[in-house]
């Protein structure tokens, strides 16, 4: 008899790596890509269920086969899909190991005091939905429902988001917002009136030249951007990093800048600079479609390449090849926004930027540029209008961060504080499917909120460190055991994706929909999930869209036909979303607001002797922390290292491997060691982590105690006066040689 094992995972891995090589040439550089696989599938035999990732947020679409034993076996690409163009990454390839892992959460607990100390009870689940239904409804007499806020960041959230306006709150954040990609959607929306938003409209397939700032691809793992680079990389486009590390598409460049860290705005004006007075910029189409360029062209005057060196320790001669490399694709050419854009503070300004040499280059709206992206409409499923709350988000945040697009985590964290000046106060939380512990700096605020809350409600798969401080723990089923909201995201041509269970939940954890929907029926609700069951739903919108869940259980992925161009043809009118319907150089909208319409140059902190720099960044085979303690993984990779320049190695006496700790500006020490890694390929002025790794829940027997958790050195945050995201990148480390928490147990 077949099992699945650890070992199979492996060995798919492996004979993917063997294989690949020569099929395709990512392998050549990105480690762990699957093949696809090839074989003819006996439809009429094989046990597959369409479903859609949940490792990180490129939502890959695939299928779950399931072996002769009817055990969940594997996860492989669907071909329709665009996401994942047939193949999955490694992490996704290992999502399998979220349902094997017996660390799971595996029945709702409840926060009791034993002996005068705290601990979970197992509990009902009618005991625990009841629990909720009642404190929720005692919220909402005391303060009223606005109250109540929502933290999410899994697909189930949508479940909860609907229950959650329907109670009478829109106090609702994904930490994808303010801790990820919310200045880079400011900044494009200031400047182009749209945001960029997922997966972004790229057109990677047709460039001529790529241009990554900090934005790691080949370890950032989103599968299509990774096939599209390289496949572009094949068909030699010239690829330029800006990065203070050699990563693994610095490798891959023709230019590498390895950029003095926080200086990048210097580089992005001068570039403005060169672009403008030797006349490289799109003349034409800076004519027909942008606002302001007189302004810009004053305003970056003094930028010279000379300037920025003295910031970036970029030579001039390499700032101004860079620059006649775009201009020479364009329009073909991309300056790519990023996607974890929180870095110092002024991350709005600096995509403004980014945004602004698009437009010089004219390459929005052009062919191996930026395309015109299309998404489908989701329908909404008959039910009542929702109530209208007194007060939401907006009332918190608006006032001081006038152009947050969505409700901002760290906002409603600290309107939970006790001490908060605003009228606006929080007393309960749901947290479905974000970590906040290890999302959210600073740690300190996110635990003494808790501490104020009267209700903290956690819907996870795993006992992370959030866990640890719910009132009442509900545990979700993974992905592979539940159907889930339909996915519907924007791409060249609008498509959407099922995901539907390929096997019982495990132990007594639940769907997210089924919770919500529990919840609304306690809550007197029920007339927003009048649906029999979630597959009558599901069934219901897929019929508004032109299919049905019949067909999609087949299909899995169903791809529409488009509206609109994907480009601008040759001098077509368009106007843009902006004031004054323009590309907008010079912000109306950021000056009306009080803020730069043009982006400055700031000067930010640089390290002091002794302190490092932190940054961190992605690893190939895993996401944040949620993958840490996956079985399939952990094998792969189960710590992260500290990338150390062979100069602080040489000046500290370092070895290979030498376990050390970190102490931060601010006093703050890491809780692990963590193994020095020695390399060239970081500066000599920072230091390099993975995110996700020093877990510190002993539930997680793989992960606990592994590595060091650069969250819990990120103290200093640097809140972006714009839309209010948390800039985690001015926080600066001392490397420690000796174990500070065994003085610390001494003394
Ligand atoms: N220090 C630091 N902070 C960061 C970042 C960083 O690099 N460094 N990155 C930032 C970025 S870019 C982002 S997008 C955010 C990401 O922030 P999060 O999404 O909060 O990151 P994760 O650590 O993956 O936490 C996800 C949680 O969801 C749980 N989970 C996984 N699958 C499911 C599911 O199906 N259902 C439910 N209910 N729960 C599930 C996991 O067990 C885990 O507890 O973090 C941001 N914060
Ligand atoms: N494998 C894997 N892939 C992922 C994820 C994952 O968890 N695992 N998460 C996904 C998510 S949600 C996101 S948001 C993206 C994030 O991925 P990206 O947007 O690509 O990257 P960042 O995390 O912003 O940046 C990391 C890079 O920035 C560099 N860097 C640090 N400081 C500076 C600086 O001052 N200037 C410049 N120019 N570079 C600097 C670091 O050396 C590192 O190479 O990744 C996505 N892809
Ligand atoms: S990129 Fe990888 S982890 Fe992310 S959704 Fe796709 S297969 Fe899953
Ligand atoms: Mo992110």
């Amino acid at each position: 008899m077949k099992k699945t094992s650890r070992r199979d995972f492996i060995k798919i891995s492996a004979l993917g790596a063997g294989g690949l090589a020569m099929a395709n040439p990512i392998m050549n550089w990105v480690p762990g890509f699957l093949p696809k696989e090839h074989k003819p599938i006996d439809e009429s035999k094989a046990k597959r269920f369409p479903t859609f990732c949940e490792v990180c947020f490129w939502k890959c679409a695939g299928f779950t086969y399931l072996n002769e034993d009817g055990k969940i076996q594997k996860i492989i690409g669907n071909d329709k899909d665009p996401h994942s163009n047939g193949r999955f990454c490694p992490r996704g390839t290992g999502g399998v190991g979220m349902y094997y892992d017996n660390d799971r959460l595996k029945q709702p607990l409840k926060r009791v005091v034993e002996n005068g100390k705290s601990t979970f009870k197992p509990i009902s689940w009618d005991e625990a939905l009841d629990y909720i239904a009642d404190k929720m409804k005692g919220i909402a007499k005391a303060h009223g429902p606005e109250s109540m806020a929502l933290l999410y960041h899994a697909s189930s959230g949508s479940y909860f988001k609907h229950l959650m306006k329907a109670y009478g709150s829109k106090n609702i954040a994904k930490p994808s917002y303010a801790q990820c990609l919310g200045p880079r959607e400011a900044g494009f929306v200031a400047t182009y009136g749209a945001g960029v938003s997922s997966p972004e409209p790229t057109d990677v397939k047709n460039t001529k030249c790529l241009v990554l700032i900090g934005n790691h691809v080949g370890e950032n793992m989103h599968n299509g951007y990774v096939q599209e680079v390289s496949d572009a990389i094949d068909r030699g486009a010239s690829i330029i990093t800006v990065d203070p590390r050699f990563s693994t598409i610095a490798s891959k460049s023709k230019f590498w800048l390895p950029i003095k860290p926080a200086t990048d705005m210097a580089l992005l004006l001068s570039w403005i600079h060169v672009l403008i007075y030797e006349g490289l910029f799109d003349e034409k189409y800076v004519k027909q479609y942008t606002f302001g360029f007189d302004e810009l062209k004053v305003h970056v005057k003094n930028f010279t390449p000379e300037w920025a060196y003295t910031k970036t320790d970029i030579k001039p001669e390499q700032i101004r090849n860079s620059a006649y490399e775009m201009a020479k694709a364009s329009p073909a050419v991309i300056v790519h926004p990023g996607r974890h854009t929180t870095w110092y503070g002024d991350d709005t300004q600096r995509t403004r930027a980014i945004a602004i040499l698009n437009a010089l280059l004219g390459s929005y709206g052009k062919k191996g540029g930026w395309y015109f992206a299309e998404k489908k409409k989701v329908p909404h499923y008959p039910s009542p209008a929702y109530p209208h709350p007194h007060w939401t988000w907006k009332d918190i945040t608006r006032p001081t961060y006038k152009s947050a697009g969505t409700g901002i985590s760290n906002d409603l964290i600290k309107a939970s504080l006790p001490n908060d000046k605003s009228e606006h106060k929080i007393k309960g939380w749901l947290v479905v499917g974000t970590n906040l512990i290890s999302t959210v700096p600073d740690q300190k605020i996110t635990l003494e909120a808790i501490q104020n809350l009267e209700l903290m409600v956690v819907v996870d798969t795993m006992p992370m460190e959030i866990t640890g401080y719910a009132d009442i723990v509900l545990p979700e089923c993974t992905y592979l055991e539940r159907y889930d909201d339909i996915r519907s995201s924007q791409n060249r041509f609008p498509n959407i994706a099922l995901r539907m269970p390929a096997a019982e939940p495990r132990w007594e954890s639940k769907p997210g929909w089924w919770m919500a929907r529990e919840l609304a029926l306690r809550l007197g609700l029920e007339d927003y999930f009048k649906w029999k069951n979630v597959e009558e739903q599901l069934d219901w919108k897929f019929k508004q869209m032109g299919t049905s869940l019949k067909e999609m259980q087949k299909i899995g992925v169903k791809t529409f036909e488009k509206d609109k161009d994907m480009y601008l043809a040759e001098g077509e009118e368009y106007y843009f979303n902006t004031d004054t319907g323009k590309i907008e150089l010079y912000s109306l909208d950021l000056e009306a607001k009080g803020y730069d319409p043009m982006p400055k140059y700031t000067e930010h902190k640089q390290p002091e002797e002794g302190f490092y720099r932190l940054i961190y960044g992605r690893a190939p085979m895993h996401t944040f922390g949620r993958t840490a303690n996956n079985p399939n993984l952990t094998d792969l990779m189960d710590e992260n290292k500290l990338w150390v320049n062979p100069k602080v190695a040489k000046l500290l006496y370092l070895e290979p491997d030498q376990e050390v700790w970190l102490k931060n500006q601010d006093g703050v020490i890491s809780k692990f060691p963590i193994k020095v890694r020695i390399t060239e390929r970081i500066r000599y002025d920072s230091v390099y982590m993975v995110h996700g790794f020093g877990k510190d829940n002993t539930k997680l027997k793989r992960s606990y105690g592994k590595g060091a958790s650069d969250s819990d050195l990120i103290t200093n945050v640097k809140i972006d006066p714009i839309m209010g995201g948390t800039g985690m990148r001015e926080n600066f480390v001392e490397i420690l040689m000796d174990n500070p928490h065994k003085e610390e147990a001494r003394s």
